[in-house]
């Protein structure tokens, strides 16, 4: 059975740190990439960067199917916006933000690059859900979340309820 990891709460400042490139693609990686797809389904995630469990790795997973039969895993990302005018409106969540939820515009014509658990390099022009979760995942391990996109206002919103939803849950842990 594969660990279970915590997932960080914004905010918290290990949400902001940049990941590192993965250079060696050795167990521990795979081992690694089991523990965040087990967390992901185990918190019905469609997608999870490394960074939101405290590894500071360019490493992602990823379920966009109905069946919760097709992992994925993306090793150092990284896209080409081939088309700026092209923009696909969302309504993104985040396992990191639990309870909120914006509607985002990203570009959504995107040439991907990616690395595998074994080292070998894929890449393809992704459609519809990809390209926007791709682009959700590849922000978190830059330090990025999608409330970053938001108003000042309805960004200190979120903040003021999600500090006050962390001191709950601490009181109650405490209790
Ligand atoms: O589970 C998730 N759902 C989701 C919905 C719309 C856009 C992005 C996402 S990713 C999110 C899981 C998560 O927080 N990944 O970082
Ligand atoms: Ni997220």
């Amino acid at each position: 059975m594969p660990e279970k990891l915590k997932i960080l709460i914004f905010p918290d400042p290990r949400l902001r740190k940049v990941a590192k490139k993965v250079t060696k693609f050795d167990k521990s990686l795979k081992k690694l990439a089991e523990a965040m797809l087990h967390t992901m389904y185990d918190a019905n995630g469609i997608g999870l960067a490394a960074t939101q469990v405290d590894r500071h790795l360019r490493l992602i997973v990823m379920d966009l199917s109905e069946n919760k039969d097709d992992p994925r895993v993306f090793i150092n990302p990284t896209y080409k916006i081939l088309d700026n005018h092209s923009l696909y409106e969302f309504e993104e969540g985040c396992l990191s933000i639990p309870g909120f939820n914006e509607l985002i515009s990203r570009p959504d014509k995107i040439d991907l690059k990616w690395q595998d658990l074994d080292g070998n390099e894929h890449n393809d022009k992704p459609e519809g859900l990809l390209t926007v979760c791709i682009q959700h995942e590849i922000d978190h391990l830059n330090g990025k979340l999608f409330i970053d996109y938001l108003g000042a206002i309805k960004r200190q919103m979120i903040t003021r309820k999600m500090q006050k939803y962390k001191r709950e849950i601490a009181r109650g842990k405490a209790e």
